[in-house]
């Protein structure tokens, strides 16, 4: 197989040519304002080519530009612009995505000077979204989320919001459906908010009459194993993948714990991520309300993640915005299978006072996790275990 080169920005770039091309070739660009911040830029260009491939894409190339201020033409810079759009010609690019929220006349500025499609972080995760949505309230809640996104950004001049070609970013409404005018659209979302404000009315009904019942549910950052746990705890089926957003639906299920007297119930959600566009959260509070609705949330953590912390307060400000501060948690750190010094454990132990630390894959402290939730539940519900032996 033949190689390309390329040498641009004082970078030389070497990649087998295409042969046959399935997946959408995608450049991913972030900008870091200062050298100290390259870093962190750095951590979230790799999760961006993470979602870029559980979108479907084939990642080419992170390019992370250091930049104090934002370009406002052209989010990069016009210099900048028309080395991508070198890289694109010469190397079969089909997509660029940039790590920011990009303006919409940066986008049409990028498309224009590159000749490809041009999405931001919000996008792709709504893509992925799209693409993972499999019932009909999942749908509707990201439906009404792509709308509510790119409904502002519908210019009066004709761009309608269908985007060049197909492909990431462009899933869930059909393009037919894009192309209607503001007012449809306007009309559309309110269609969508009624049929999701019945939806909900319909789950709090259901809750009511589950009022006797304790509910658990787990939440925390996305592909930290939450649905593996919900697999082992109780005889739920939920897909789990090496994805990010592989659940959007919420699934309860009848959760055993032996010698407790009251029925109890554990849910699986969907995750969270940095950035999680604000529309989604609001579409999905139908789907977040099993959290909401909680007696206690197991905070899930990847232990073996090196920003868990930070992950942590990220998850915990979710939590936070959705209406769930103050709930008694249990902070789950799984995946200890993969670590190679165990010495992070006691430090967390010290840090987080009702945690466990569990491996979904071996078993490992599993049996301490239904102990601990145990006794969450005994204490949070008092009184309640007299009663409970009659539910
Ligand atoms: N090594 C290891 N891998 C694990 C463990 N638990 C889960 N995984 C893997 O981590 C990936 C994500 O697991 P899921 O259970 O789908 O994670 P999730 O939190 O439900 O993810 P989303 O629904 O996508 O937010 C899968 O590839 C699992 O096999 C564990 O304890 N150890
Ligand atoms: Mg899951």
């Amino acid at each position: 197989m033949g190689k390309d080169t390329l040498q641009t920005g004082g970078r030389i770039f070497e990649v087998d040519k295409p042969v046959e091309k399935k997946k959408e070739r995608a450049l991913l660009i972030g900008v870091a304002s200062s050298s100290r911040d390259r870093w962190v830029e750095g951590d979230r260009l790799e999760e961006l080519a993470q979602l870029a491939e559980t979108a479907g894409a084939d990642v080419f190339e992170k390019i992370l530009q250091i930049r104090e201020e934002i370009d406002p033409a052209y989010y990069v810079g016009k210099g900048k612009a028309r080395e991508l759009a070198e890289l694109v010609k010469a190397f079969d690019i089909d997509l660029l995505i940039f790590d920011a929220e990009l303006s919409p006349s940066q986008v049409r500025n990028l498309e224009a000077i590159t000749g490809v499609k041009v999405i931001d972080r919000t996008e792709l995760i709504m893509d992925i979204f799209a693409q993972h949505a499999r019932t009909s309230e999942a749908k509707i809640q990201v439906e009404l989320a792509q709308l509510l996104y790119r409904l502002p950004r519908l210019t009066g001049k004709g761009l309608e919001l269908s985007r060049l070609g197909g492909g990431i970013g462009t899933r869930g409404p059909g393009e037919k459906k894009l192309e209607v005018d503001r007012r449809r659209i306007k009309d559309r979302i309110n269609f969508l908010k009624k049929k999701l404000m019945d939806i909900e009315r319909t789950k709090n009904l259901q809750r009511k009459r589950r009022r006797k019942i304790l509910k658990v549910s787990l939440v925390g950052y996305t592909n930290t194993g939450k649905s593996s746990l919900m697999n082992l705890l109780t005889s739920a089926h939920v897909k789990v993948e090496d994805q990010l957003f592989a659940t959007l639906d919420a699934t309860t299920r009848v959760l055993h714990i032996p010698d407790f007297p009251i029925r109890t119930v554990l849910s699986d959600t969907v995750g969270f991520i940095e950035d999680l566009p604000p529309g989604l959260i609001a579409s999905f509070r139908a789907t977040l309300g099993v959290a909401r609705e909680a007696d206690s949330l197991l905070h899930v953590i990847d232990i073996s993640h090196h920003r868990l912390e930070e992950r942590i307060k990220i998850v915990d400000k979710v939590l936070e915005e959705i209406g769930c501060s103050g709930k008694r948690m249990i902070r789950v750190f799984n995946k200890i299978d993969l670590l190679l010094d165990r010495s992070i454990i006691e430090r967390l132990r010290d840090e987080y006072p009702e945690s466990v630390y569990v491996s979904a894959k071996t078993g490992e402290g599993i049996e301490e996790l239904r102990k601990t939730v145990k006794r969450v539940l005994e204490e949070i519900a008092p009184g309640l275990q007299k009663l409970g032996a009659n539910l």
